[in-house]
């Protein structure tokens, strides 16, 4: 029986974010992420962008694990998850991987950059696609700093937003992770 919040934000991001589908993030698998999207971005991985990301997902992974056992469950995402944890820890962690797409550091991505940023942080390729034409409202090719981090918040917080498509949002979660 598909759990009743399957269809959540919340279970969207939870389901990428625990690669593994086990049932749990663990602070490995969180901090991976950095390490895929430095790689996706050819990064060397002692670039001080790709260590200022990997600051800022260790204290999110702190802020997440309630009670310190290494591993964020389901439970214990949603317990965490909002407006106030998403400006006090998810916007550093979002923004610092942005940094690391952000190859000329000019605040702005574009397609491709985008498109890699968000296929090494878990999204499918034409979902990633998807939403940076939802999120490039006057066509310019260029996606700034504020706007990539607004998407993802209304997202996280209101369930709708441009950003949505990213997450497959419209297909049933387990089509997305195929
Ligand atoms: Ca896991
Ligand atoms: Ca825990
Ligand atoms: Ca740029």
């Amino acid at each position: 029986m598909p759990h009743p919040l399957s269809d959540s934000p919340q279970h969207r991001i939870f389901a990428m974010l625990d690669v593994d589908g086990d049932g749990a993030i663990t602070r490995t698998e969180y901090l991976a992420r950095v390490d895929r999207v430095a790689a996706a971005m050819d990064r060397d991985a002692h670039h001080p962008v790709v260590t200022a990301a990997r600051a800022a997902h260790e204290a999110v992974f702190a802020d997440m694990d309630a009670d310190h056992d290494g591993r964020v469950t389901f439970e214990e995402y949603r317990a965490w998850v909002g407006h106030e944890t998403f400006e006090r820890s998810c916007r550093p962690a979002l923004g610092s991987l942005f940094d690391i797409a952000d190859a000329d550091a000019d605040g702005r991505l574009n397609r491709d950059e985008f498109i890699r940023l968000r296929t090494a942080a878990g999204n499918a390729g034409p979902d990633a696609a998807a939403a940076f034409d939802a999120l490039d409202t006057d066509g310019s090719g260029l996606i700034d700093r504020d706007t990539y981090l607004a998407g993802i918040k209304t997202f996280v917080t209101a369930g709708s937003s441009p950003m949505a498509a990213a997450y497959g949002a419209g297909r049933p979660v387990l089509e997305a992770r195929p």
